[in-house]
């Protein structure tokens, strides 16, 4: 099976750029497929330094002594002087980062194998997409050897097995090494274990590796397993730590029983019953969505069908963007399962005790960007960790908001770990963004909008919701320039000077407020409902046209047209908010801003340019976009690099490419709103919209020939598409048309086909 796989013909050499990686949510691990030695890299998500009982001290970034009057004493000089250096505001309101921590590597599962130097041929390394199974297989003195690795979410276990093509040809010596110093190996009845304590924190972190054998024998060493002369032979490897998501110790149950308990049962259940039920788990979530740009099967491995891409017209380039699409949605599966932390900066999967800025958490763009994709791409289960997460901020958010600003509520600034980290440190450029708070409950919400569950609103979303905007209601400030209400002090995410109300500042309240009173409508808070809705008419939408024709970045009108910074977060609006349209005026001055800002960026940052692209309805940008990630901040294995690599690109990718044929952001479906010149014929099944509405659709030619719509939800459709003037629609139902709109109202449960009716 080699459809949606990533292939190549040699073993992995580097971590970063060529291993492949296998997860289930809490373990990751990354495959190099060695023949002489064998390396799998592996984590588990909780595993970090910093917080509660840090050598450092925790403070969770709140303030260690009390600052009276600090910021209104930064509001006032913003009213007085316009502006403020970066410099100034941290050094009045920011604090060095005590405690914060960074996650952590587990450790490394060798193989030592007895393969002969160079008698390796026929080598391949593969990744599939679809069975969520790394392989590795070569010929070696005539015998062909086989490992195969996954990582079940249901057993919650890394599993591999290496088998030959001729019986008692597997001999390995398989043993585990940990970068924490006080990490203690040892033997015992075929089962490694490796437990210690953090130096730093004193967290609990305890792995095991039961290693079953077919033929052959096993002998247990002192801190190693030998297999010799077996047919076959299976390991199986767990990993937890006493971690618990719970302010304020975060401390829970010592990991020793889950752990023995999870790979007790793995071996118990045997190789086969464990690879069908991670499969079958694997595929109900994988298996929903199906993209075809007319692919055919690329003959060369993944790294060349990479360096190949141009981005053109080739059946090679639409077979690497449809493998991207799928990675996404893969990656996403791989690092975000229920029961775990959300997937932070590199997803799961990290081989460093410094990783970049910490492997943690960023709110500014990042964490968020993680999960665009999940609802779009119909894995809103993957989001459970994000949402837990979350409603987790809430608690040590309330003591920020309090002790920091004598406000109610709740808020979260720049970056944030698995303890609670809501205050600030003071690097001077991103420590201050309050504002992510109410970012980060947005997609809380838009959750809702596309679910249409009341009862996850009402007991999960809502309460979350509220808290950001109590935060808002007791901070916002009158501006004495117009009287309006602003956020101050505020910061348009690492750019430029500190200043009152700038553009991002101003749509996320915005954004906020608005969701909060359409929530408040539906679960009959009225009370609280009104209170937003009357600081909402008094707010500064933050949505000015400057004169350059531009979205302005700040209140004031001092945008560059030179500038290229990689944050165009004045075009929040835009996407993932909801308060500019294509076509109208502010969608004009998005597009000069976009247009002004160029092509290039980090990883994430070209990835949020596809979504503003196709947001602007420009199918042959958002295009361009993609192209240029893929070409330029796409790894051989296919990893998004900021650089080094950092995953929101690849999820933030393929929730662009969702972008450009479905969007459902303004209560209606827009089938392939963006559609380029290089996709002119394909399909696509299972995308989601709002509303409880999943969506097939085929095109030719570029424009849709047919357009399913399965409704989940009894209520109102309406479908904006080119078909609008001469189709038909199945299920019994008289649409009404307006221009290209057609509308009806649709029972839960039903399918609805609108086609094509030939002239
Ligand atoms: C934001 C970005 C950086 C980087 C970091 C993890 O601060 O500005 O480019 O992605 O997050």
């Amino acid at each position: 099976m080699t459809d949606l796989t990533l292939w190549y013909d040699r073993p992995a050499t580097d971590w970063e750029t060529q291993a492949l990686p296998i997860g289930n949510g809490a373990l990751g691990a990354m495959v190099f497929g060695g023949t002489g030695t064998e390396r799998l890299q592996f984590n588990e998500k909780s595993l970090w330094t910093g917080g509660p009982g840090s050598r450092e001290g925790y403070d969770f970034g709140d303030w260690t002594s009390p600052r009276p009057g600090a910021i209104a004493g930064v509001q006032e000089a913003l009213d007085r002087d316009g502006s403020m250096a970066p410099e100034a505001v941290a050094a009045a309101l920011g604090q060095p980062k005590s405690g914060f921590g960074a996650y952590q590597p587990f450790g490394d599962l060798w193989l030592d194998l007895a393969t002969r130097p160079g008698s390796a041929a026929g080598y391949r390394r593969e990744l599939s997409l679809g069975e969520a199974a790394a392989r590795v297989t070569y010929t070696a003195d005539g015998v062909r050897h086989t490992r195969e690795y996954l990582a079940s979410h249901p057993a919650n276990v890394i599993a591999g097995r290496v088998s030959a093509d001729e019986p008692g040809q597997v001999s390995f010596t398989l043993r585990v090494s940990t970068p924490h110093e006080d990490g203690r190996v040892g033997v015992s009845a075929g089962r490694l274990t490796i437990r210690g304590r953090l130096a730093d924190n004193g967290m609990t972190f305890e792995a095991q590796v039961r290693v079953v054998t077919e033929g052959g024998s096993r002998t247990d060493g002192v801190d190693r397993i030998t297999v010799t002369g077996a047919d076959s032979a299976v390991f199986v490897l767990s990993a937890g730590t006493d971690y618990a998501p719970v302010h304020p110790h975060y401390r829970g149950q010592d990991p020793h029983a889950a752990v023995t308990d999870a790979v007790d049962r793995a071996v118990a259940q045997g190789y086969e019953a464990l690879r069908r039920a991670h499969q079958a788990d694997h595929r109900t979530l994988f298996d929903r969505v199906r993209l075809d740009l007319g692919r055919r099967e690329p003959s060369i491995p993944t790294d060349r069908l990479r360096a190949a891409y141009a981005g053109g017209a080739s059946a090679d380039d639409r077979a690497l963007e449809t493998l991207f699409f799928a990675y996404g949605r893969y990656l996403l599966i791989a690092s975000s399962r229920a029961g775990s932390l959300p997937a932070n900066l590199q997803g799961v999967w990290n081989d460093s005790t410094t990783p970049p800025w910490s492997g943690d958490y960023h709110v500014n763009i990042n964490l968020q960007m993680n999960y665009w994709l999940a609802d779009q791409t119909n894995l809103a289960e993957t989001a459970q960790p994000y949402v837990d997460y979350v409603a987790g901020l809430v608690r040590p958010g309330e003591i920020t908001a309090r002790e920091m600003f004598g406000a109610r509520g709740w808020l979260v600034h720049n970056e944030t770990n698995p303890f609670g980290f809501t205050g600030v440190h003071d690097w001077a450029t991103s420590f201050w963004f309050p504002e992510a708070g109410a970012w980060l409950a947005q997609q809380l919400y838009d959750r809702y909008r596309f679910s249409s569950d009341t009862g996850y609103l009402r007991d999960t979303a809502y309460p979350v919701m509220k808290g950001a905007a109590e935060f808002w209601l007791d901070t916002l400030r009158t501006d004495p320039r117009d009287g309006t209400l602003v956020v101050s002090p505020s910061y348009s995410p690492e750019h430029g000077d500190f200043s009152a109300g700038a553009s991002m500042s101003q749509q996320i309240v915005r954004d906020l407020f608005t969701n909060v009173a359409e929530a408040a409508d539906v679960l009959g808070d009225a009370e609280f409902g009104g209170r937003v809705r009357d600081a909402l008419a008094k707010l500064d939408p933050g949505l000015r046209i400057g004169s350059w024709g531009q979205l302005q970045e700040w209140k004031a009108d001092r945008d560059d047209p030179e500038n290229a910074h990689r944050h165009v977060s004045h075009l929040f609006a835009l996407h993932p908010g909801r308060q500019i349209a294509a076509g109208s005026r502010e969608g004009e001055a998005a597009r000069v801003s976009l247009t002004a800002r160029g092509d290039g960026g980090t990883g994430w940052s070209k990835a949020w340019k596809i979504n503003f692209w196709a947001r602007l309805l420009d199918g042959d940008h958002a295009h361009r976009m993609l192209s240029e990630q893929l070409r330029t901040s796409t790894l051989d294995n296919l990893w998004d690099t900021h650089p080094p690599f950092q995953i929101d690109g690849n999820f933030g990718a393929c929730a662009g490419m969702a972008e450009m044929l479905v969007q459902s952001q303004h209560g209606e479906i827009h089938v392939l709103p963006a559609l380029p010149s290089a996709w002119p014929t394909g399909s696509v099944r299972g995308l989601r919209a709002r509303g409880d509405v999943t969506v097939d659709i085929d095109w030719r030619d570029g424009a849709a020939e047919r357009i399913t719509l399965h409704a989940g939800r009894t209520g109102p459709i309406t479908v904006r598409t080119t078909l609008a003037g001469g189709c038909r629609v199945s299920g019994g139902v008289r649409p009404r048309r307006s221009g290209d709109t057609l509308s009806w109202d649709a029972q839960a449960g039903t399918a609805y086909t609108v086609s094509r009716v030939s002239p």
